[in-house]
């Protein structure tokens, strides 16, 4: 817990702007803390999601006869509400809508792209499974004509973000996030509505004890998947390993980022390009990785360097301690 009087996101984000670039306009953080009134509303309607009636599928009616709206459509209405009127958002992409959604007003001087995965692992919200919004901040060139597609400026490579992180939905809600600058945490005090400053400089051990992957599509791995596997079971990097999967992919790697070790996203028979969405599930949680001292990789490059073709393009996820990924490294080199 850092010391001293409380520090909200907002101060860090402020702090942090002053320190690094003095002469900011505070457009950076007036665009955070609309990410930031987003996570407070999903997080008080995923908290309620049981006693409101409002899990399952969409389409349904629930006690008052309403229509109910999965969750994660919810969540994602919210997002473009609060972040569509920052004023400095141009273009917004997620995981629920085929397109980009281009910010009418904003779409000629708008200088930042925001794409995010509105509720990731929503399906385990109906087992009260902790569940996560991902986002990626990209800056973008300004477009005086308003005629741009909005494509070129969403599909642009990781190592460009401006910055990235997630909120996690779990015992307590936590947002942690890099401008490049560090990784940071901080835990929303619901008695006061401010996120708190709580895990500053997160920094990613340089080798964990927890393996995390659906050993269910172990049998289709590629072969260094399963040597490297057998090798952790075996104690060959000597330590003892144990399994841990969640199956909710900020869960899953919010561990991995505070208590080190590796989850694995390999091509399976079923999703041979990998499953996790390059946008804005692998590009952020890599940006995250790296600014806390490990590595991810699509397993024959850093998920950074990748150049995105499509929106909704899907890759291989290898994330984790440096120690457990040089090993899987040398092992996929051959
Ligand atoms: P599987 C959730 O549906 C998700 O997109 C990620 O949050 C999670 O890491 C992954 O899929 C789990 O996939 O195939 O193991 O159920």
């Amino acid at each position: 817990m850092a010391a001293g009087p409380p520090l909200t996101i907002q101060q860090h984000i402020l702090e942090e702007q002053r320190r690094l670039t003095p002469h900011a306009s505070g457009d950076f953080s007036w665009l955070l803390s609309g990410i930031t009134l987003a996570a407070k509303i999903i997080a008080d309607q995923v908290r309620r999601a049981g006693l409101a009636d409002i899990l399952g599928e969409a389409g349904g009616r629930n006690v008052q006869g309403e229509a109910v709206q999965k969750l994660d459509v919810l969540a994602n209405k919210v997002l473009l509400h609060c972040l569509g009127r920052r004023g400095n958002v141009a273009v917004m992409a997620s995981e629920e809508d085929d397109e980009p959604i281009v910010v009418a007003r904003d779409r000629q001087y708008g200088t930042y792209v925001v794409v995010f995965d509105p509720l990731d692992g929503s399906s385990n919200i109906d087992v009260n499974v902790s569940v996560g919004t991902i986002f990626s901040i990209l800056r973008r060139e300004i477009d005086p004509t308003g005629q741009r597609d909005p494509m070129i400026d969403v599909l642009q490579c990781g190592r460009l973000q401006r910055a990235a992180g997630y909120v996690v939905y779990g015992s307590s809600t936590m947002i942690v996030y890099t401008t490049g600058h560090g990784v940071h945490g901080f835990t929303l005090d619901p008695s006061i509505g401010a996120f708190i400053l709580s895990h500053e400089n997160i920094k990613m051990p340089p080798h964990g004890t927890i393996y995390s992957v659906n050993e269910a599509n172990a049998d289709s791995f590629a072969e260094p998947y399963r040597r490297f596997l057998a090798e952790l079971r075996a104690g060959q990097l000597g330590r003892t390993y144990s399994s841990r999967y969640i199956g909710s992919l900020v869960a899953d790697f919010h561990r991995t980022l505070l208590k080190g070790g590796v989850f694995l996203y390999p091509p399976t028979r079923q999703y041979p390009q990998g499953k996790l969405r390059l946008l804005y599930e692998a590009n952020p949680i890599a940006f995250l990785a790296e600014q806390a001292g490990g590595a991810a990789t699509d397993g024959r490059q850093p998920i950074l360097d990748i150049k995105p073709e499509s929106l909704h393009q899907r890759t291989p996820l290898l994330v984790g301690s440096r120690e457990e990924m040089d090993r899987l490294m040398t092992l996929l080199r051959g």
